[in-house]
């Protein structure tokens, strides 16, 4: 799917602005809000999440639909053409309409959308676009959750996961023109033997009659050039796309007319790099690399998990600051803008789907245990009996790669974060997903990120990916307060992987909740002291072993979850605060990763 950009041939029109916005109690729908304008509205921003604009827990805690509205002139200029309405992400599902007419419907809250609306346009007067956004959450949607009735009126949307659902448009919302006849995907995938590059693209258009190709480095200079729909580029001595060094060229392709006439241009950048999983190794470039990083949340304060490019930038400004190259999109795909940013700054990408939170025997509190109402004491079921959502895990995997494929930051597909692995029924849920990936993309490593229950012996999908990836918190979950323990469990629970799998780690998660500022001489939980210990415990094993590839730290800042016992104000486990402030533990960071080099650090 082609991120919208402007070209000599095409044109973006953003829609971000103040709608008219209104929650729903179960009206809308009955009563054809989308065909009428909106009565008594208050305003919204978009993109942002609903949840934090205004002083009242009744939006914040909303559950169910919410209506966006505004209006739209689309210059004459476009009459000619294709117009099509696209939305980054609305979270989790969406309607839209364009003058009351159904024009486009989609599920999952954390990839883009987008419909033709050239027929429905009025082209004197302004037009009217309707976007019907809901956040609830069933066992067939990815993420699930569900809504849990008590008393027959008490609802709650209980979601499996630890962040806040943020809700709304999130991401930007764009009209965009094409020609009728136009580029309609690219894919690109590259290689490197000895000093030659390879660049293999195919096109996909929708009419004209030939399509030109050329390849333009960062100088603006065609360094070669490719023909048709299909090709393979030889460059000599290219610049490679490498950790730290985001180096882009760009294939421009224009599509032209019998006449040889150009009718479309699109401008695809991409990096010349190559990724590898060998032995006990991670090759980019045929280079072992070693993970620094974090897993990130889309998180801020009032936006919420809205489209934030101050915070983006900010957050890559603290990342080199503190000598990271990497980080995951736990547990959701980000913004195309943020990872167009990771593509030009040089920033390694675990690319997570949204499937987090595949467990009930994880993500339980007090709450779940007894039902009142019932007297009913609730047991844990197996989680591959109750949920339905390997549909829509498919059809996520299949829209994020879509997306992502040509990002050269992307060393890595991340199929689910802590599912119920060691669960009967896993392999057989996760094995046609991870086989349809490989079938899409055959240049990406695979991985499935592991929860603390899930070990060597019982995990039931290490056999289908090519990295480990784990999530571990000895010394604060398990092991609490007992890190001389927590060391050695995490020693022998590492040999033990390797011994049994023969495959790389990487550790996508450890940390401890930390409120800055609460210091002890003597380190206990929740000080930065304690924070401190359990990292240089932590580095102190990744450091034995070399088939451990790298380490991302739990979480890049302190983020908003639900309100829990066990959460102050949202997770602490960030090494900077929401307001992006270092905790002391930012400092030991810096002078370990400054010291640890992208490569041949194993
Ligand atoms: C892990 C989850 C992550 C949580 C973290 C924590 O993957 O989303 O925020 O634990 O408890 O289980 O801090």
């Amino acid at each position: 799917m082609l991120y919208p950009i402007d070209t000599i041939s095409r044109q973006v029109k953003e829609l971000n602005s103040i709608w008219r916005f209104k929650l729903d109690n179960g009206e809308g729908m009955k009563n054809k809000w989308y065909e009428k304008e909106l009565t008594n509205t208050i305003k919204m921003p978009v993109p942002a999440s609903y949840n934090d604009i205004y002083e009242d827990e009744e939006i914040r805690d909303h559950i169910g639909l919410v209506w966006y509205e505004r209006e739209f002139i689309v210059p004459e200029s476009w009459k000619n053409m294709r117009t099509v309405i696209r939305i980054g992400s609305a979270t989790h599902n969406a309607k839209v309409w364009i003058n009351g007419k159904k024009v486009l419907e989609h599920i999952g809250g954390y990839t883009p959308f987008e419909a033709d609306i050239t027929n429905e346009l009025l082209w004197t007067e302004k037009n009217r676009i309707t976007i019907a956004v809901d956040n609830i959450l069933d066992f067939t949607t990815i993420p699930i959750g569900e809504v849990q009735t008590r008393s027959n009126k008490y609802k709650k949307l209980k979601y499996y996961f630890d962040f806040f659902n943020y809700s709304g448009i999130h991401r930007p919302v764009k009209l965009y023109c094409t020609p009728n006849q136009y580029i309609k995907d690219i894919t690109i995938k590259t290689d490197i033997q000895q000093k030659l590059g390879y660049v293999e693209y195919s096109i996909e258009k929708h009419g004209g009659y030939n399509l030109e190709v050329d390849i333009i480095d960062e100088n603006n200079q065609i360094i070669a050039r490719g023909s048709g729909e299909k090709d393979i580029i030889t460059i000599n001595n290219p610049i490679l796309w490498e950790p730290g060094r985001g180096y882009l060229y760009t294939l421009k392709i224009r599509l032209l007319n019998k006449d040889n006439k150009m009718i479309d241009v699109y401008d695809e950048k991409f990096g010349i790099r190559t990724v590898k999983v060998k032995d006990n190794q991670f090759l980019i470039n045929g280079k072992p690399f070693y993970f620094k990083g974090f897993g990130k949340h889309e998180d801020g304060y009032v936006n919420g998990r809205g489209y934030n490019e101050v915070m983006n930038v900010k957050d890559f400004s603290l990342m080199k600051w503190i000598g990271a190259n990497s980080f995951r999109t736990s547990h959701y795909p980000y913004s195309e803008e943020i990872m167009r940013l990771a593509d030009e700054e040089g920033i390694v990408v675990i690319d997570e789907s949204p499937a987090v939170g595949l467990n009930f025997n994880l993500s339980t509190t007090e709450d779940d245990y007894i039902n009142l109402d019932t007297i009913e004491r609730l047991t844990f079921p197996n989680t591959w009996n109750v949920v339905k959502c390997q549909g829509n895990h498919i059809k996520v995997m299949k829209e994020l790669i879509s997306r992502d494929k040509n990002h050269p930051c992307v060393v890595m597909w991340s199929v689910a974060n802590e599912p119920a692995s060691e669960e009967e029924g896993a392999y057989e849920y996760f094995k046609p997903i991870v086989d349809l990936i490989r079938q899409l993309d055959n240049t990406r490593p695979i991985t499935i990120v592991e929860h603390n229950g899930s070990i060597p012996v019982n995990s039931r999908v290490a056999d289908l990916v090519d990295v480990v990836s784990l999530n571990r918190y000895y010394g604060w979950y398990i092991s609490s307060a007992n890190l001389d323990y927590a060391e050695d469990l995490l020693r022998r629970e590492l040999l033990w992987w390797w011994d049994l799998h023969k495959k790389p780690v990487i550790m996508t998660e450890y940390g401890t909740d930390t409120i800055i500022g609460l210091t002890s001489t003597t380190a206990s939980m929740w000080t930065e002291e304690y924070q401190e210990k359990f990292l240089n415990i932590y580095h102190k094993v990744f450091d034995e072993m070399n088939f451990f590839v790298g380490e991302q730290v739990w979480n890049f800042a302190d983020f908003a979850t639900a309100q829990e016992v066990g959460r102050v104000e949202g997770n602490k486990k960030g090494i900077f605060t929401r307001q992006r402030k270092p905790k002391r533990a930012a400092y030991l960071l810096k002078e370990r990763w400054h010291n640890i080099t992208d490569y041949y650090y194993k």
